[in-house]
């Protein structure tokens, strides 16, 4: 950053600390944005004068409420449930619930900020929203989940609806919970409409939505290399967390002809040299899914090597996707894989990087891309889930393959367009700036509102 743009960056921060006091992920989020979106609007009067990013980070209303539910011993618990609706410029309301101890006001402020940009890359006429719970479904029965999730949306159901907002899935959010959720609200309004994403396919669901956020992040990836003149063939990959996006990473790179040596959870990880194969990756998916079991598992099922209390980022590889949660790679994970010689990294999870960690993969000259361009793949075939919804027919499997692929490699052309400076791609630029421009200019033709 030169010291104009520093300047700028401060100057906008400032007031957004004091509205936002102690909201550090919110501020991160921000800070990533105004880094180079605040250059690009310094000659542009329509987009400066007119407030359009201090709108954009003032959410259009948040929605806090009491979840009171009762556990199998009888005992009472209160949960705390949220939805931010963030900006509806583009379309109505769209992000994914996450239910997990560590979910604040800032967390869920920060995931619908990105959501804006990132609904805007995908084409798609969506706005951005993010809600979720602090309730960890870690260690509850199926009922309590149940329980759970039907007075999560008691109260969610009178703020969403297929043209106001349409929530989806996230950490902690998967199938099972999107069931019981969108059983309660059918319940209670007495409608059958197209207010989640993630269904199931017996129930309005569309096909390779459970697959998309994996496979985009990937597809990415092959997009950032083909442009270089490379590609996935024989590439060896680092690829954390070993939920619905890691899962379907390590798919899609094997697909590619790539190698995945590592996943982790929230204990540790496992390095499998020989690499996970579609045999041990659905080993994967049974465990995570059904028997809701721990990754260290693996490494007593296979033989091979679990490192606990730490992140795979140590593991020398060409490529890395981190697909776990936000800031799991730091300055020192960061200099880790360059000094290992890691080629790129394709953000799955949201904001996986810390602002200093993607400064040594810029200064490093790697291909990095943002989560909000490489993780829009799954979001992206949520807005397809809703215009089969509204249509009320189902698209075959091969249609939706094409559409994804076809998102990704425009979000991939807009960021080359946007953030392309003498042959050198600025990923986190190209991003932050297309995703920028669209929502502005719907926002400037409504005026000042
Ligand atoms: P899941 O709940 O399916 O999996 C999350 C994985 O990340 C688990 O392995 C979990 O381990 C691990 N994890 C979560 N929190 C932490 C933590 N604090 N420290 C270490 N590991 C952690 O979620 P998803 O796969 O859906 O989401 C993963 C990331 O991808 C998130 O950042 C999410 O916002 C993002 N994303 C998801 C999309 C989707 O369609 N699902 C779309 C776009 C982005 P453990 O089980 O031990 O907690
Ligand atoms: O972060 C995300 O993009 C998601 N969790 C998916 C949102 C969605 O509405 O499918």
């Amino acid at each position: 950053m030169d010291a104009k743009t520093e300047h700028l960056v401060q100057e906008f921060m400032h007031g957004l600390i004091k509205r936002n006091p102690g909201q550090t992920e919110f501020h991160q989020a921000v800070y990533e944005v105004a880094g180079t979106v605040l250059p690009f609007i310094e000659n542009k009067p329509k987009y400066k004068d007119l407030r359009i990013l201090e709108r954009m980070t003032e959410p259009d209303r948040i929605v806090i409420f009491r979840v009171c539910w009762e556990d199998d011993e009888g005992n009472i618990r209160v949960n705390r449930g949220y939805r931010v609706q963030n900006n509806n410029a583009i379309g109505p309301y769209k992000g994914g619930l996450r239910f997990h101890p560590s979910v604040t006001e800032s967390v869920l402020k920060f995931l619908a900020f990105e959501q804006t940009f990132k609904n805007s890359l995908t084409g798609l006429p969506m706005g951005g929203g993010k809600g979720g719970s602090d309730f960890n479904p870690k260690g509850k029965s199926d009922r309590e989940v149940m329980r759970f999730c039907q007075a999560f949306m008691s109260e969610l159901f009178r703020h969403i609806g297929a043209d106001t907002d349409v929530p989806a899935g996230d950490i902690g959010v998967g199938a099972r919970e999107i069931g019981y959720m969108f059983g309660q609200y059918k319940r209670l309004a007495n409608e059958f409409k197209g207010i989640l994403t993630g269904k199931g396919l017996e129930f309005g669901g569309s096909l390779i939505r459970t697959e998309a956020t994996g496979y985009g992040t990937v597809y990415f990836m092959e997009n950032m290399l083909q442009h270089a003149g490379d590609s996935m063939d024989g590439k060896v990959c680092c690829v954390s967390g070993s939920g619905n996006v890691a899962t379907y990473a390590v798919e899609k790179i094997n697909h590619l002809g790539g190698k995945v040596v590592t996943l982790s959870d929230s204990s540790g990880f496992i390095y499998d040299e020989a690499g996970i194969d579609a045999e041990k990756l659905q080993y994967v998916i049974d465990l995570k899914t059904k028997r809701r079991g721990r990754i260290s598992e693996y490494a007593d099922e296979f033989g091979c090597k679990f490192v606990a209390d730490e992140r795979p980022w140590s593991v020398p590889c060409h490529l890395a996707f981190p697909c776990a949660t936000q800031n799991e790679i730091n300055v020192q994970d960061a200099q880790l894989l360059v000094k290992n010689g890691c080629q790129g990294v394709s953000e799955g999870a949201n904001m996986p990087s810390e602002q200093d960690a993607i400064a040594i993969f810029q200064d490093a000259k790697i291909l990095f891309a943002p989560s909000k361009a490489a993780n829009a793949g799954g979001v992206a075939v949520s807005g397809l889930e809703m215009s089969q919804n509204s249509a009320r027919i189902s698209w075959n499997e091969v249609e939706l393959q094409d559409l994804l692929q076809s998102i990704m490699k425009s979000i991939h052309e807009r960021c080359v367009e946007y953030g392309e400076t003498d042959g050198r791609v600025d990923y986190l630029k190209g991003a932050n700036v297309a995703g920028f421009v669209k929502v502005a200019d719907a926002m400037l033709a409504y005026g000042v509102v």
